[in-house]
């Protein structure tokens, strides 16, 4: 069997290339434990310094693969509350909680939890071609794997709602004109530009990457007191760092910064 995720660390970035295209690469279980796997080194390799995802073949990701929930088979339904709790959520978790950027190259198209999937990413970057599908209704299921999180909180209620009520495929640009995503880029630019955007993350101030997106993230819970103290207390953290020392005596000498990340 070809591994389902492929993974390659260069340069500070851990690629991983989610690789069942015959599927769309959907999500069987080998799929879910290798995506884990990767995240898992993501968060505790100190040479990974940044994360890039991405698809294989011309799809990004289509969610479960349903040819494992398929009910002719017979049986009794599956338990997905648990399969969520086994399989994706660990995986979400992972990548909300890692700290250090992780960028996406949403190569074609992203539906059901796939698309959710690329939404809980950091920064994330679709070919012009990809589309964004909330395709759970079609089947009769509720987004998951933090899709009716992240669409609410970035969208608002009205577009959110009718995403996910009509499973209607958006485009990347419209994705983009909508603050789904960072940037829809022509199908040859995606994965050049992905690459020096996660290459450039990773030559970053890594602590301070990771303290950011932290802050960012807890800032739509937080008032606005308790994100002033949460700054404060990551700002004395980043003071502390190398990379801040480096940082300021790169500026006064007039040269670029070298980051080591810590
Ligand atoms: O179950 C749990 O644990 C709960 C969690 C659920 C999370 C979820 O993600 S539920 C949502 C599951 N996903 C979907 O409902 C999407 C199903 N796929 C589609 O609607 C379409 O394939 C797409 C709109 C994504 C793309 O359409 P198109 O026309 O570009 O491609 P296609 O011809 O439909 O698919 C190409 C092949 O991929 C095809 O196989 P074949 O006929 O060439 O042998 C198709 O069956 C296969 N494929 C696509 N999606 C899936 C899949 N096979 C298994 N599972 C899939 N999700």
């Amino acid at each position: 069997n070809p591994e389902t995720v492929l993974s390659a660390l260069a340069d500070g970035v851990l690629t991983l290339v989610l690789n069942r295209p015959d599927k769309l690469n959907s999500f069987n279980e080998e799929m879910h434990l290798a995506f884990r796997a990767g995240l898992e080194r993501a968060r505790d390799d100190a040479a990974v310094r940044a994360v890039l995802i991405t698809g294989s073949g011309r799809g990004f990701c289509a969610g479960q693969d349903l040819g494992d929930r398929d009910p002719r088979k017979g049986g009794p339904a599956p338990d997905l509350g648990r399969t969520l709790e086994t399989f994706y959520n660990p995986n979400l978790r992972l990548i909300r909680d890692l700290e250090k950027p992780v960028v996406c190259a949403v190569n074609g198209v992203a539906a059901g939890a796939g698309a959710n999937i690329a939404l809980a990413c950091d920064i994330v970057l679709a070919a012009k071609s990809a589309r964004f599908i909330q395709a759970f209704a079609k089947i009769g299921l509720v987004p998951d794997a933090g899709g009716s999180w992240s669409l609410a909180r970035i969208l608002g209620e009205p577009r959110a709602k009718a995403l996910a009520l009509t499973a209607e495929p958006i485009t990347a640009e419209r994705a983009a004109d909508w603050g789904m995503i960072w940037q829809a880029l022509d199908d040859d630019a995606l994965m050049p530009e992905a690459q020096t955007l996660a290459r450039s993350l990773a030559a970053g101030p890594t602590l301070g990457l990771g303290l950011t997106k932290r802050l960012i993230q807890a800032a739509a819970t937080n008032s606005l007191d308790a994100q002033l103290d949460m700054e404060r207390d990551c700002q004395q953290i980043a003071g502390r760092s190398a990379d801040y020392a480096e940082g300021v005596t790169a500026f006064l000498e007039k040269r670029k910064p070298e980051f080591r990340g810590q």
